[in-house]
């Protein structure tokens, strides 16, 4: 066994061997395979975890064949810039939001439980493609691939009804079958104020919550259909409830608070565009290499291309702090919207 372990990873793995549903087990094996470094010598781990991470699902979808019948299982493969999954209460107007942000055909009713599958459609955000998820709604007899999709999303936006006068009900009860399948929440970066969340002096969060499993998830709370005459009251209650974290608030109806959502959509991603261009060429504006914040000049360049990586001598950068063709070397951290040109 590799030497080192993290102890998110040993702390998942003793969850697992204490897990009594199927559900659990799925999180904590979930949750293993995130948080195993991922070095040269647990390849066989990793493979280890893929493989009992894919049987348990088969498991849980039911027998192939036979009497029974086989429930479905749904997946959604990953695709752009990021994933966010689109949650909430049955009615709140999950699919009305998708489909106006990606113009994804799904259906709209005026009654619950109208979706009963997920499904995504990209959402254009300078110059960027950004994956969202409409989902049938979190409710009691949810099947258990619903919360799977929310576990591997990249974040999730957690609609609240602001026409809804059982707001406050519907939005205890959406948590609390959020938390029994073990779905935790971490407030976005830049939205927790409070003192202990300096980065010398807190600990990673997952410390301090000795009973959770998994890794808490990134979620924007977003109230939804805004044009409705007592929203405003509504959302004031609802603050009440949840205290000081960032609610946005948008209407389909009236198209209003749209943009500030994607743009939130978008910093809480954590990622950033880079743009490049050949050496006495304009800059490509179109595709950008999108990135994880943090990432430097050579993650940039092995994007591109592995070898370019290898060969690469420097770039010069260009951006709206300063830079205007310097040289910079490899380590350096890149911003969002900066311009790279790359020397082999
Ligand atoms: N007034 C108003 N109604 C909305 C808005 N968004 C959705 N709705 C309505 O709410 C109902 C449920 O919407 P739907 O998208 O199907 O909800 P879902 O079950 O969460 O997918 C439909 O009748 C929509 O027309 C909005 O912004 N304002
Ligand atoms: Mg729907």
């Amino acid at each position: 066994m590799p030497a080192n372990l993290s102890a998110d990873y040993l702390k998942a793995e003793e969850k697992y061997r204490g897990a009594t549903t199927n559900e659990e087990r799925l999180a904590c094996l979930e949750e293993m395979f995130t948080t195993l470094p991922k070095p040269k010598g647990t390849e066989k781990m990793q493979a280890d975890i893929k493989t009992r991470i894919s049987k348990l699902k088969k498991e849980m979808a039911g027998p192939a064949k036979g009497g029974a019948k086989r429930a479905d299982w749904f997946h959604v493969e990953k695709q752009g810039a990021g994933q966010v999954v689109v949650i909430g209460a049955p009615n709140c107007g999950k699919s009305a939001l998708v489909r106006e942000l990606t113009g994804l055909h799904a259906e709209v009713a005026p009654y619950p439980f109208t979706t009963t599958q997920p499904a995504a459609g990209m959402m254009e955000f300078e110059g960027i493609q950004i994956q969202l998820v409409d989902m049938p709604p979190v409710a009691p007899d949810s099947p258990a691939w619903l919360y799977h999709i929310m576990r591997t999303a990249d974040i999730m936006v957690w609609m609240l009804d602001l026409s809804d006068d059982a707001l406050l009900e519907t939005t205890e009860q959406t948590q609390a079958l959020l938390e029994k399948a073990h779905i935790t929440f971490a407030s976005p970066k830049s939205i927790v104020h409070s003192p202990e969340s300096s980065p010398e002096s807190a600990p990673p969060a997952i410390d301090n919550r000795q009973s959770e499993i998994v890794n808490p998830k990134k979620v924007l709370r977003l109230g939804a259909k805004s044009d409705d005459p007592q929203a405003l009251d509504r959302l004031a209650i609802l603050r009440e409830l949840i205290g000081d974290v960032e609610v946005l608030s948008v209407s389909i109806e009236h198209h209003t608070g749209l943009e500030e959502l994607k743009r939130r959509v978008f910093t809480i991603l954590e990622i950033i565009r880079v743009y490049t261009k050949k050496p006495g060429k304009p800059v490509e504006l179109r595709d950008p290499v999108v990135l994880p914040i943090g990432s430097t000049m050579t993650d940039a360049a092995l994007h591109l291309h592995k070898d370019f990586a290898q060969n690469l001598q420097f770039a010069r950068l260009w951006n709206s702090s300063g830079y205007d063709g310097q040289r910079v070397e490899r380590g350096h951290v890149l911003q969002d919207k900066d311009i790279l040109e790359f020397h082999v």
